[in-house]
Formats: structure tokens, C-alpha cells, sequence
């Protein structure tokens, strides 16, 4: 996707600038506009995703007590409900009594939420995460 950029002129204060520039030498920008552009997309994948229809995808990370009685089957069938949403999952044992799984998913930003936290709501999951990106693709 070709887009022409547009320079802009940023007013900032030193003080805040300078926190600005280690922040991004941390992440390994190589430079302010890469950086800013960045935080232009976060933002609007996050404003989007709060009420919006935006197709996007989504990575859910948990972990959950495999011994947990009829969980595994519960997550299982849970998962079939949502096939058309879920493109793959990955299943790691932990330890002895635990699973992490990773849950990669594509919809509106709405029904992946729910999705979360219908989830992560079941007895014995026990702590989990949804993150979600947009196609909003950077420019190169
Ligand atoms: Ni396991």
C-alpha cells in the first residue's frame, strides 16, 4: 500500500522532547518520525478498537489449570463456536498442571473483545491477555 507523507512541523517542550528521544532510542527507532508514526497508529488501533466495527486481528495468551474438571473440553467446544474468528491456536505445557495457549484471531475488534472475555471468564483460566493490531500498514 503506497502512501505519499506529508512533513508536518511538532512543537514540543525540551524537557519532554528529551524523554521522548531516549524512549525511542530504547525501542531502536532510528529516528522521530518512524517513532511518531508509530504512536499515531497505536492510538487509532486503540480509539478504533474501543467502539468500532475495524477488522482486526488479535492474539490471546492464557494459562489455565489443566486439571481443571470438563475445562479442556469447555475450551475446546468454546473454541468450535468461533471458528470462523479463530485462524490458530497454540498449546504449550507449562507445567505439570498448567497450559498456555495462544489464540490468534480476525474479526471486528467488538467480537474479538467479547470473545476475551467470554474466555477468560471460564473457572480455572487463570490469568490471560488480549492485544490487538489493525492492518493499518506502515509506510516503507
Ligand atoms: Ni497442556
Amino acid at each position: 500500500m503506497k502512501n505519499k507523507l506529508t512533513r508536518f512541523g511538532i512543537s514540543m517542550e525540551e524537557s519532554l522532547l528529551n524523554q521522548f528521544d531516549k524512549l525511542i532510542l530504547g525501542k531502536g527507532y532510528n529516528n522521530r518520525s518512524e517513532a511518531i508514526r508509530d504512536l499515531v497508529r497505536e492510538k487509532i488501533v486503540e480509539e478504533n478498537t474501543e467502539y468500532s466495527n475495524q477488522e482486526v486481528f488479535g492474539a490471546l495468551v492464557f494459562i489455565y489449570d489443566h486439571h481443571k474438571r470438563d475445562l479442556e473440553k469447555n475450551l475446546s467446544n468454546f473454541q468450535h463456536d468461533y471458528y470462523k474468528n479463530i485462524i490458530s491456536t497454540t498449546h504449550v505445557h507449562i507445567s505439570h498442571d498448567e497450559c498456555l495457549e495462544v489464540i490468534i484471531l480476525k474479526g471486528k475488534a467488538s467480537l474479538l473483545k467479547t470473545i476475551a472475555d467470554q474466555l477468560l471468564s471460564f473457572k480455572g483460566v487463570l490469568n490471560g491477555k488480549l492485544t490487538l493490531t489493525s492492518k493499518l500498514y506502515k509506510t516503507k
